[in-house]
């Protein structure tokens, strides 16, 4: 019994807790998410992007996305996103520069994505940002790796 507390001990203390693996994002009622910075935990094999839109209106009037990328990409990736349109969630197909993007959602809906932590390089600035046209000048924040 003891022998067994004792591996659970060392398993707890090299291991990452899954819940610090997961990202839970949500936009307000809104057009602002509820937090301005996210951690991105660099020992997760993968983590979960999970985006709420607490809001009420369709996608297509007010829908939502989340997107990490450098921040010096910011601006260049919402732009092509614009032209990609809503039937590509306003990202460009196969965009490199994009960490990870979740589909635009509508008020009430969620979505989840995975990616590796690994593609976030730790000697540069990423920010996380609704990519919806217009959206991206409120709706950001910072990502940190941890
Ligand atoms: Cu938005």
């Amino acid at each position: 019994m003891k022998n067994t507390f004792v591996v659970l001990l060392s398993l707890f203390a090299t291991s990452v807790f899954a819940g610090e693996c997961d990202i839970n994002l949500e936009s307000t009622e809104s057009m602002a998410f509820k937090t301005k910075e996210i951690v991105v935990n660099k020992n997760c094999a993968e983590v979960t992007l999970n985006f709420k839109n607490n809001g009420t209106l369709p996608k297509a009037v007010m829908g939502h996305n989340a997107v990490i990328s450098k921040k010096s990409d910011m601006n260049a990736v919402v732009n092509d996103g614009i032209a990609a349109g809503l039937k590509n969630n306003y990202v460009k197909t196969g965009d490199k520069r994009v960490v990870v993007a979740t589909t635009v959602i509508g008020g009430g809906e969620s979505t989840s994505i995975k990616f590796k932590p690994d593609t976030i390089k730790p000697n540069e600035d990423y920010v996380f940002f609704c990519s919806f046209p217009g959206h991206s000048a409120v709706m950001k924040g910072i990502v940190k790796l941890v």
